[in-house]
């Protein structure tokens, strides 16, 4: 039998919180409790708890001032294949995840003078977290635009102080089979890694992210820290990260395992070069109806091309 799926963009308008109304609902958040709670907490600092709001974030000047996805569905409409392959596994299976009783440790290492290994709240205390939205693109065709909370991964990396043969940084997924039930199958070679040359690693767009619309981050999209390159395919933005890794050899990243001749490593987002099986010319944002044109690398051509010229973006793609 064929059952029609429920799409996020099916949502009745009433659960699509818009921009505006997202922008005036912060504005009176931090009218009405904005003197008294800053003055204690340090701007952009946190210590919250599971379910706490980030207080007096800054938005940055990377922000785009697109129409906001829904809340609804950015953590409804998923990839985390740790929780399953469906896109509405990971918000059915990881609400509770992690696991408050397993303490989540950050290892920094590899070609480094200065790695450590952190306990989550150690490893973002000294960064002054801010909101930044980014366009993201699915390699499947699909994109939104999300209000991340984060800072820039090049902090992480600077305070590790990379050695001259630090070229590239890996990062892990937790491998935590109890905890992540899709990780009993054998759907990619877990656990999942992903890579960065160390320029595109530095760059300030790049971030690691602990929340999305002033929240703590959700199970589904990557609790409690993600990688999120807004110019490459989604897939490139690796979710529960438990080790940052500096390697002189460019690393074997899971979807470059699983399919090579279908995902490079650098995977820039790039309407001129199609998926084998599909064009990558245009997309659908998740809430609208048209699909509309993808642009190259996913419309932050201004800030990151430089990194790419005189390269052939056919063969590195
Ligand atoms: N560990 C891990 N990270 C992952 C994935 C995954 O399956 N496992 N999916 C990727 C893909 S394909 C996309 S499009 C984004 C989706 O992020 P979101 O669910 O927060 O929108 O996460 C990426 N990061
Ligand atoms: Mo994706």
């Amino acid at each position: 039998m064929w059952i029609k799926k429920r799409h996020p963009w099916d949502l009745p308008e009433s659960e699509v919180t818009d921009h505006k109304t997202y922008l005036n609902r912060r504005k009176f958040i931090e009218g009405a409790i904005g003197v008294a709670a800053l003055s204690v907490m340090p701007f952009g600092k946190i210590n919250a708890a599971r379910g706490e709001d980030f207080d007096g974030l800054s938005s940055s000047e990377f922000s785009t001032d697109e129409r906001l996805t829904s809340f609804e569905s950015i953590t409804t409409y998923n990839n985390f294949y740790e929780f399953g392959t469906d896109k509405s596994a990971p918000s059915a299976l990881a609400a509770d995840f992690p696991d408050p009783a397993k303490p989540w440790q950050i290892t920094v290492d590899g070609e480094c003078d200065n790695p450590g290994v952190f306990d989550y709240q150690e490893f973002i205390q000294p960064y002054t977290l801010e909101e930044r939205i980014y366009r993201l693109r699915c390699v499947e065709g699909w994109s939104m635009v999300i209000p991340w909370v984060g800072f820039q991964l090049s902090e992480v990396l600077k305070k590790a102080q990379p050695n001259s043969r630090a070229k590239f940084v890996e990062f892990t997924t937790l491998y935590d089979p109890e905890q992540m039930p899709g990780q009993r199958r054998r759907v990619l070679q877990w656990p999942y890694k992903e890579g960065l040359r160390i320029d595109e690693a530095m760059h300030p767009l790049t971030i690691l992210a602990v929340g999305l619309y002033g929240k703590m981050m959700p199970g589904q999209n990557g609790a409690p820290i993600r990688l999120v390159v807004p110019w490459k395919y989604g897939f490139k933005s690796i979710k529960s990260i438990v080790r940052i890794r500096f390697t002189e050899k460019m690393p074997l990243t899971a979807w470059v395992e699983s399919a090579p001749h279908e995902y490079g490593f650098y995977s820039n987002v790039n309407p001129e070069v199609n998926h084998p099986r599909w064009s990558q010319r245009r997309e659908r944002r998740i809430g609208e109806l048209l699909k509309r044109e993808t642009l190259m690398f996913n419309g932050y051509g201004d800030h990151v091309a430089e990194m790419y010229s005189g390269m052939d973006l056919r063969k590195y793609f």
